[in-house]
């Protein structure tokens, strides 16, 4: 067989058909963290369309005020928009998702739609609306709920079930919004489980989904989850994404990284865990999700402005080798054969309830003597295959 040299090669270089993009706030984070001020100095917005757009990134995503100061007059929004706009159109950028900033103002500081204040609930939702327009005329198809401070510290503050009322009515409010404008526009609401807050409403992919359901208008709502956010508490990412796709409701993804539970670490995708990060692409890959490949991540803040992009870079290169990866754990011979074993096994009794239920299946099923001693028996030859997905990461097959 021949080996290909992997680190010389160039097919990982990223492409705009990859559909790559990174929030403004993901470049342009300056290192500051709880114990320490910024350590790099702000980037225009331009500038970082320019450099993405360099690397090979296909979108740039924004919250209203990485753009637009939180202060700015009107004449200053518009100058600030033509000239993104411009740059958008020099480099060649799509904005494909956009959201609000609910979390950094003080006014913010129990929550937005969650606040138990109804003037500060209802200067959310005019926030929101001015964002979403602003979103729109930047052509964004996709709009971006982080619930930032919808939580608690204190438990006592809040009914938890007013706030789950609350912010449903936010949504639908919102929802309507978008249709009586005659936006082409979906929300993607994203969970995670604390911080800033103690703790943070709607906390899993799977709280969001449930969610969802229980909105006006649920076709237009699915999920952004991010690694981060699920692995802080201890959760199995791929699976979530994968109920969150079986249901149709992948309408964007946060790729990043995170060293186990903690807090929310947002490092270069594919940094740390290697194995679960391999699953998911290949995930996304084999059930040809098409949306943006979003990158919600900075740089450590070690890094100058070149380690800036060499984050970005390294961001989108590990995704097209994990693309890579698992084009060929599909095509291993030996993996598949090995799968397809693992899936056999009686077809009569394969075929047993496929056909779903009847009563004449259930009898049928019942009166059968499964002899569940002869089936333990088995062998799952989990770890052979455990072993070929490892020598097939580390790049020995
Ligand atoms: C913030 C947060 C992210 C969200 C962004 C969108 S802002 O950086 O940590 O997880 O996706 O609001
Ligand atoms: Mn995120
Ligand atoms: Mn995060």
């Amino acid at each position: 067989m021949t080996q290909i040299k992997e680190a010389t090669s160039d097919q990982y270089t990223p492409t705009k058909a990859d559909k790559f993009s990174f929030g403004l706030w993901t470049v342009g984070n300056r290192g500051s963290d709880p114990f320490g001020e910024p350590v790099r100095p702000a980037l225009l917005p331009t500038h970082s369309v320019k450099k993405l757009s360099e690397l090979g990134a296909w979108g740039i995503n924004l919250h209203d005020n990485d753009l637009v100061p939180f202060d700015a007059t009107p004449q200053e929004r518009d100058r600030i928009v033509r000239d993104f706009k411009q740059a958008l159109n020099d480099y060649g950028m799509v904005v494909p998702m956009a959201t609000t900033n609910l979390f950094y103002h003080p006014v913010f500081k129990d929550g937005a739609f969650t606040s138990v204040d109804p003037s500060v609930r209802a200067f959310a939702l005019q926030k929101t609306m001015h964002s979403i327009d602003l979103g729109v005329e930047l052509g964004a198809t996709t709009y971006v709920f982080w619930g930032g401070r919808e939580g608690v510290d204190a438990e006592a503050s809040k009914n938890p079930v007013d706030a789950i009322k609350r912010m449903r009515d936010a949504i639908n409010f919102l929802s309507e919004y978008v249709l009586d404008n005659g936006y082409q526009l979906r929300f993607a609401l994203e969970p995670k489980p604390n911080e800033p807050r103690s703790d943070t409403y709607f906390p899993s992919i799977g709280h969001m989904l449930a969610f969802i359901a229980t909105l006006d208008h649920p076709e237009m709502i699915g999920v952004n989850p991010e690694v981060a956010h699920e692995h802080m508490s201890g959760l199995n990412f791929v699976h979530g994404v994968a109920q969150a796709l079986e249901a149709g409701k992948l309408f964007h993804i946060d790729l990043n990284d995170q060293k186990g539970p903690r807090y929310d670490q947002d490092l270069r995708f594919g940094s740390e865990n290697i194995k679960s990060l391999f699953f998911l692409v290949k995930l996304l890959e084999d059930q040809g999700y098409t949306g943006p490949r979003h990158f919600d991540a900075h740089a450590y803040r070690t890094e100058d402005e070149q380690g800036v992009w060499d984050f970005a870079a390294g961001c989108m290169r590990t995704y097209n080798m994990f693309k890579e990866k698992a084009r060929r754990f599909n095509a291993d011979p030996e993996i598949q054969a090995l799968l397809q074993e693992i899936n056999s096994g009686d077809s009569v009794h394969a075929a047993l309830f496929s056909g779903g239920y009847s009563k004449a299946a259930a009898d049928q099923i019942k009166a059968i003597d499964f002899q569940p001693d002869v089936l333990a028996r088995r062998g799952y030859k989990y770890e052979k295959l455990d072993q070929l997905t490892v020598e097939l990461l580390l790049g020995v097959r």
